[in-house]
């Protein structure tokens, strides 16, 4: 066991011993000392208070965050909440303590409008009217659509739904892949599978065809740079945890003293006086931005040539693959010489961007002076049209001044975290290969069989072949709200010709919810057994071992129930299967002993539940992406199809080539700016 376990260890136990000592000496004093009076009543509180549990929990929110929860129960509710309370009030020993939305749960677990009952859809689809029934019609009703489905559409035709409701657990996860449902689908033939998500799928793909992978540093990296560069990345708001990035940032910067100039339409909480500059830019023209700072490096010779040669493809002619067209390199693109034949100066960033040529040529300046300088995005610039070649875009300034792979520099992607691995029910090999962009969903509920390989982005067939007929929804409000254009998806969604069958497992009458044909109420994260690990934090993982809080009220039942009792009513082999004959308990034990062989350093399970809390220092330090092709881009290449830096994506000019693209939509090899439909310049906006 780490020193560092035995010393939360000690503190805890010492803090146990102490207040047990604190509560005794109090009572005594009523007793004795003069300046209180005895008080029977009183001192029954204290005694009834000594019989209260404190109980582990988390926030399974999906902010990057999943902070620690500490929960006072007496008489079976919860009427306390704190936070992590082990650990210092120290950097690097810290505690990882919940923001208000995490504290303030209380609110949810008890709120009068939460799901009580199993119900099912009396009205028309999407007008909310329900009616409650029995977990039985509704388990017999779920199953027997899923039997329906497969027999006429083939299990094609079932959809997960992304949903990222409750991130983080183990058996209470929701996203789709790696949920228990997709483990029961996986024993019964399979489900369409999706690509990309909601929130970084562009950016993920874009750092995928630049680098084979999305990573960054770890924000506590900052603590080694001079200078932090953010374009639309702004965790106060989005990663507010006390052991989160937010926290890292303003910690690491104190060590580093760094710069800091935040790139954002708007004026943030992240930056919010603690920033060296704010830049306001207009929305979606981060790629004009970063082609006129380009345009300052090369043409004042602040790019690192060395860097460019030794690790990068398409940079300038030298390392320009052979299919590519004469000047279809980065350098061309920005001096001028390449196909648009437009020099990407600081006044036409100006006149794209709205960031004056000066301040352009300033910042491009700092850029290529401070070594190292650490430039990241947040996932605002990408989440637009053509957002992953704003991605790109931005990329390449750390690219250029050769920041990438080096401690206080970045890939120019959103940083990454040490996290603390923890062992899933594992879900099978889905049968089913196909797969569909994950925003297209409704797409393929309305003409699935017209949505093909080159303009829908169908995945492992040319084209789908039969609609989605059934869709599970658990722990998402994204089958109206959250998602694009919902009135069409209303229009889809309504008509019951279309998708046969909609489960949805909510906690709350959401927007979505309404859209359900049966409708069943889960028991929260809080409320049932889990691991839950971090996710965005720094340099320091957890893993938090949440116990039920209290038990199950009204008819709430853990998923792991819901979905063992469809298996059952799939068949008897199915059941066996789905369940290996584990309790929800005892695969938590059993997994955990899996993560105990890989990493022996792990507290036994009984002390992990008696702890709450296990924290573990990345015992690299700091997380530097890239480092080991920084160090020997030989013997460690990247999983890029040269093994380097790809500047001049070849596979993305074979896709620019055959793929049908809509309107100001643009695949590009390299990372250029584009004009969008949505864009500053598209003409609905002009109008304003
Ligand atoms: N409080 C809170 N936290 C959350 C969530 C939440 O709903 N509430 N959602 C969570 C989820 S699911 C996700 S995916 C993440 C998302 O987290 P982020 O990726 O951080 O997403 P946003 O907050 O949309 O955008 C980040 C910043 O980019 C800026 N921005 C937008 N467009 C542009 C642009 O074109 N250029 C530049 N330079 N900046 C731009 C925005 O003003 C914003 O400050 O947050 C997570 N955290
Ligand atoms: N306009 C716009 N739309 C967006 C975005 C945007 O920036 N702008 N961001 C997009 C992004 S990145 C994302 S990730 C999505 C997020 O969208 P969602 O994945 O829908 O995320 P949430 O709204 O956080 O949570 C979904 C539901 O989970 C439920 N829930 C919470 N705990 C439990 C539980 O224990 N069990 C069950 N069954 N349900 C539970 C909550 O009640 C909530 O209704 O939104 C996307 N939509
Ligand atoms: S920072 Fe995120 S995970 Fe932590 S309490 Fe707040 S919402 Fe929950
Ligand atoms: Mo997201």
């Amino acid at each position: 066991m780490s020193s560092y376990l035995e010393r939360i260890h000690t503190s805890r136990r010492t803090l146990i011993k102490n207040s047990t000592v604190c509560g005794l000496a109090a009572i005594a004093g009523n007793v004795f000392l003069p300046f209180t009076s005895f008080s029977p009543a009183r001192a029954a509180t204290e005694q009834t208070a000594s019989l209260d549990k404190v109980v582990w929990g988390a926030c399974s929110v999906n902010c990057g965050s999943r902070c620690a929860l500490r929960f006072h129960v007496r008489n079976d509710e919860i009427y306390w909440v704190e936070t992590d309370n082990t650990g210092l009030d120290e950097y690097g020993n810290h505690q990882v303590r919940a923001c208000l939305r995490g504290r303030s749960i209380r609110r949810r677990i008890n709120h009068p409008d939460r799901l009580k009952y199993p119900m099912k859809r009396v009205g028309r689809r999407g007008e909310g009217k329900f009616e409650r029934i029995s977990w039985d019609e509704a388990l017999d009703t779920i199953a027997s659509s899923i039997k329906k489905v497969k027999k006429e559409y083939g299990n094609e035709a079932i959809y997960l739904n992304f949903s990222t409701g409750v991130i983080g657990g183990n058996i209470t996860y929701s996203e789709p892949f790696d949920s228990l449902f997709a483990r029961l689908m996986n024993c019964y033939g399979g489900f369409l599978r999706y690509h990309g998500d909601y929130s970084n799928g562009q950016i993920n793909t874009a750092m995928e065809y630049t680098y084979g992978q999305d990573i960054g540093n770890s924000m506590s990296d900052v603590e080694n740079t001079r200078l932090l560069v953010m374009f639309g990345n702004n965790p106060a708001e989005t990663r507010m945890s006390g052991g989160g990035v937010t926290y890292y940032l303003e910690q690491a910067r104190e060590k580093s003293n760094a710069k800091m100039i935040v790139i954002d339409p708007r004026y943030t909480d992240t930056a919010a006086g603690r920033e060296d500059e704010w830049i306001p830019i207009r929305p979606g023209t981060d790629a004009a931005l970063a082609a006129s700072l380009a345009w300052v490096l090369i043409t004042e010779n602040l790019v690192d040539q060395n860097f460019l040669d030794r690790y990068c493809v398409g940079y300038d002619e030298k390392t320009l693959p052979d299919g590519a067209p004469p000047n279809g390199h980065y350098k061309a693109y920005i001096l001028g010489y390449g196909e648009d034949n437009t020099a990407k100066t600081p006044e036409w960033g100006e006149g794209i961007t709205s960031v004056p040529a000066e301040k352009i040529i300033k910042l491009a300046r700092e850029i290529g002076a401070a070594k190292p300088a650490f430039i990241c995005q947040g996932w605002g610039p990408q989440r637009q049209a053509n957002g992953e070649l704003n991605a790109r875009a931005i990329a390449m300034l750390a690219i250029l001044t050769g920041n990438v792979g080096i401690h206080g520099g970045n890939s120019g992607s959103r940083e990454s975290s040490y996290i603390m691995p923890i062992e899933r029910i594992p879900v099978f090999e889905n049968p089913v290969t196909t797969s569909i962009p994950c925003f297209k969903w409704a797409d393929a509920v309305d003409h699935g069989t017209e949505m093909t390989e080159l303009k829908d982005g169908v995945r492992g067939k040319s084209r789908l072949d039969v609609p989605i007929k059934f869709i599970w929804n658990r722990a998402g409000n994204m089958l109206i709200n959250q998602h694009g254009d919902i009135n069409r998806t209303h229009e889809i969604l309504s008509d019951e010709n279309k998708c046969e069958m909609i489960v949805v497992s909510e906690i709350f009458m959401t927007a979505s919810a309404k859209y359900a044909d049966i409708l069943i109420p889960d028991l929260m994260s809080i409320e049932q057994e889990d691991f839950m690990p971090n996710e965005y934090a720094g340099n320091m993982g957890y893993i938090i071992h949440v116990q039920p809080a209290t038990s199950a009220k009204f008819e709430r039942k853990p998923i792991y129930w819901t979905v063992s009792e469809i298996a059952k009513r799939l068949g008897n082999d199915i059941y066996q299967k789905f369940t290996e004959g584990r309790t929800q308990e005892q695969w938590l034990e059993f997994l955990y002993a899996k993560m105990r062989t890989d990493d022996p350093s792990l507290p036994s399970y009984k002390e992990f539940r008696e702890m709450g809390i296990y924290k573990q220092k990345d015992p690299a330090g700091h997380l530097v992406a890239f480092k080991e092709f920084r160090e020997d881009p030989v013997n460690n290449p990247l999983s890029t199809p040269s093994g380097k830096i790809e500047i001049y994506s070849e596979r993305l000019a074979e896709l620019a080539q055959k793929w049908e693209l809509m309107d100001d939509e643009v695949i590009s090899p390299l990372p250029v700016y584009a004009s969008t439909f949505d864009g500053w310049d598209a003409p609905e906006r002009k109008s304003f």
